[in-house]
């Protein structure tokens, strides 16, 4: 068996141990860190998902494969960030009020931490209010918001409104995303961007900053 598929493999059993070990080997061996981000952690967890939605695993599965993500995440995250530079913005970033998953979003931040922005994380269930207090105290250029369920992602709307209201919409930038998130979305609830992945989501972030 492949190393990748290995990860993949292990990261489904949700064996963090292992997952981690291989994570590391497969460094070791010269292979790309995004290769065995995709390729290795993000197919298990792909695969987690589809037999979550079959109810062929249930929450507490879910849960022990999500910790062996964060384990290989925990290996390739220095390398990912790496940038040896200053930060050229500031972002704050979190997963709305009500929505605990924080997987896709701690990807987004490790992603925008490795092209150069500084981000502040305020963690998951993050409230309008504490986004909008969050962005002022820390002068941030973008509020990232991150949503996984069709009712959660409704929150983003509050987040744009509670801008307005605090008078800082026109500074700051607001960028949505997760699974059930589109473009349209984005558009009908008056954010700025949307991005379907981390890797385009930091791209975009950077891009706000280097043109402010
Ligand atoms: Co949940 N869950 N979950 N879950 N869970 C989903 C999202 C679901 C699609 C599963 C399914 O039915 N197929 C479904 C949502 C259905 C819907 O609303 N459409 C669901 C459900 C229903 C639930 C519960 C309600 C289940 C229950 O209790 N009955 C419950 C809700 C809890 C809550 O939040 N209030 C729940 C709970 C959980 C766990 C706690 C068990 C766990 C979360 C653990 C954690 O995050 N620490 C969990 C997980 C792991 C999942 C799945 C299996 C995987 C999500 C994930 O981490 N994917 C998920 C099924 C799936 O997505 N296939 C599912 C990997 C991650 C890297 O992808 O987060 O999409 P993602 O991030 C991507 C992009 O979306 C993007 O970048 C990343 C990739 O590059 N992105 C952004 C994300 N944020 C961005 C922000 C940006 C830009 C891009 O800009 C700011």
């Amino acid at each position: 068996m492949s190393l990748l598929k290995e990860i993949s493999e292990f990261l489904q059993q949700g064996r963090a141990k292992n997952v981690k070990e291989l994570v590391q080997k497969a460094l070791d061996d010269g292979m790309e860190p995004k290769t065995i981000l995709n390729e290795g952690l993000l197919h298990g967890m792909g695969i987690v998902g589809v037999k979550f939605k079959n109810n062929e695993v249930y929450v507490p599965e879910v849960l022990i494969a999500a910790r062996a993500m964060n384990a290989g995440m925990e290996i390739l995250k220095p390398i990912l960030t790496e940038t040896g530079v200053e930060a050229i913005g500031k972002v704050v970033i979190g997963t709305v009020k009500g929505d605990l998953h924080d997987i896709g979003k701690n990807l987004v931040k490790m992603m925008m931490e490795g092209s150069g922005l500084e981000v502040i994380d305020l963690g998951i269930d993050v409230s309008p209010e504490k986004f909008i207090e969050a962005a002022n105290e820390h002068e941030a250029q973008i509020i990232a918001c991150s949503a996984l369920l069709t009712t959660t992602m409704l929150e983003m709307k509050n987040v744009v409104e509670a801008a307005k209201e605090a008078g800082i919409r026109d500074r700051v930038t607001v960028m949505v995303g997760g699974a059930p998130v589109t473009d349209s979305f984005c558009k009908s609830i008056g954010a700025d961007i949307y991005s379907p992945d981390a890797a385009t989501a930091a791209e975009e972030a950077a891009r706000v900053c280097k043109s402010a």
